[in-house]
């Protein structure tokens, strides 16, 4: 995973570390550092902040002989990404889900995302981990646009022993996630995860139906699930979502094959939102909790 962006790290440092710090020479190797950068699927302004923040850090710094100039630059770098994935801060959605079940209410969950990244297979994923941890789990079939999505997310759920609460084809998912809830409450359910359509006519339309989804049915937290090889557009969906509906975490599919990996920090970058977890495969076993520190190390490793 990821070994594109992990070059990239280690060839600024080698560069850097044949040539001493300062001057011409460091621009040079940050200017090629933010190419890998954004070769490696990190947005472009995120790329360009990253290289001038490190820029800065390093400004007028001394670098005494027995240092290595280049774990100076990595740790500047390390510094810079480090603050941005503290400033999105973690969640432990499992410790919040346990508090809400202590009260006795279920925790709402809402998938969000365009089509093809890997909603359904998720929300399926996302159900296995909470059933392995203890939960009652119930999912809502808030997909009611995409021919197939209703039979699609209640193969999953017929698989992993799970109730779907689904309506008929056209009908309004935010009165599907409604009965979910009502379900989900009924029944003394720990936790709802409610599916949604990825594409509509346009856009437009379908940050106005997830709007309408979340004031209707207002849930707890609000993943944002992004394909991790769509590189740039999944920043750009995750600006889209962020700004027309909101979210409150994501979650990067498909890491399995990602051999670049600057979607993550990208994400995090633009949308202030912390990653948290990792689509690592298409089983259900595949979802892999996202730890930015251990992330940013093997990027600098
Ligand atoms: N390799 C890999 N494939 C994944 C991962 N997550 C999802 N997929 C695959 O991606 C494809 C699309 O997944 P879906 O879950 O149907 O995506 P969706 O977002 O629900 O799509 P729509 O319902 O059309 O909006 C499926 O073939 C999944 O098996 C992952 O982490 N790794
Ligand atoms: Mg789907």
């Amino acid at each position: 995973m990821f070994d594109r962006l992990k070059q990239a790290f280690s060839s600024i440092a080698s560069a850097v570390k044949e040539k001493q710090l300062g001057g011409q020479v460091l621009d040079k190797a940050l200017f090629d550092f933010q190419i890998s950068l954004i070769e490696s699927d990190v947005a472009q302004t995120v790329a360009e902040a990253l290289t001038a923040e490190v820029q800065k850090s390093l400004e007028g710094i001394k670098v005494e002989r027995s240092v290595d100039p280049a774990e100076v630059v990595g740790e500047r770098l390390t510094a810079s990404l480090e603050a941005a994935f503290a400033k999105a801060g973690s969640v432990d959605i499992m410790a919040n889900i346990r508090e809400k079940a202590k009260a006795g209410d279920p925790y709402v969950i809402l998938f969000l995302g365009i089509n093809g990244t890997g909603k359904t297979t998720t929300v399926a994923k996302f159900a296995n981990l909470l059933k392995k941890e203890g939960f009652s789990v119930v999912c809502a079939a808030g997909d009611t646009h995409r021919p197939g999505a209703i039979e699609q997310l209640s193969e999953h759920a017929d698989r992993l022993s799970l109730k779907v609460v689904s309506q008929r084809y056209g009908a309004d998912p935010a009165a599907v996630g409604r009965d979910g809830v009502l379900y989900a409450k009924a029944h003394h359910v720990d936790c709802l995860l409610i599916d949604t359509a990825g594409r509509m006519q346009t856009n437009q339309n379908l940050m106005e139906e997830m709007s309408k989804i979340c004031r209707v049915v207002k849930p707890d937290f609000r993943i944002f699930v992004a394909d991790a090889l769509t590189g740039n557009d999944a920043v750009s969906q995750a600006q889209l979502f962020n700004q027309h509906v909101g979210f409150d975490g994501a979650i990067l599919t498909k890491a399995d094959a990602d051999v670049r990996g600057g979607a993550a920090i990208s994400i995090v970058y633009v949308t202030g939102k912390p990653v948290l977890f990792l689509g690592v495969g298409q089983g259900y076993d595949d979802l892999a909790q996202f730890n930015a520190k251990a992330f940013l190390g093997s990027l600098l490793a």
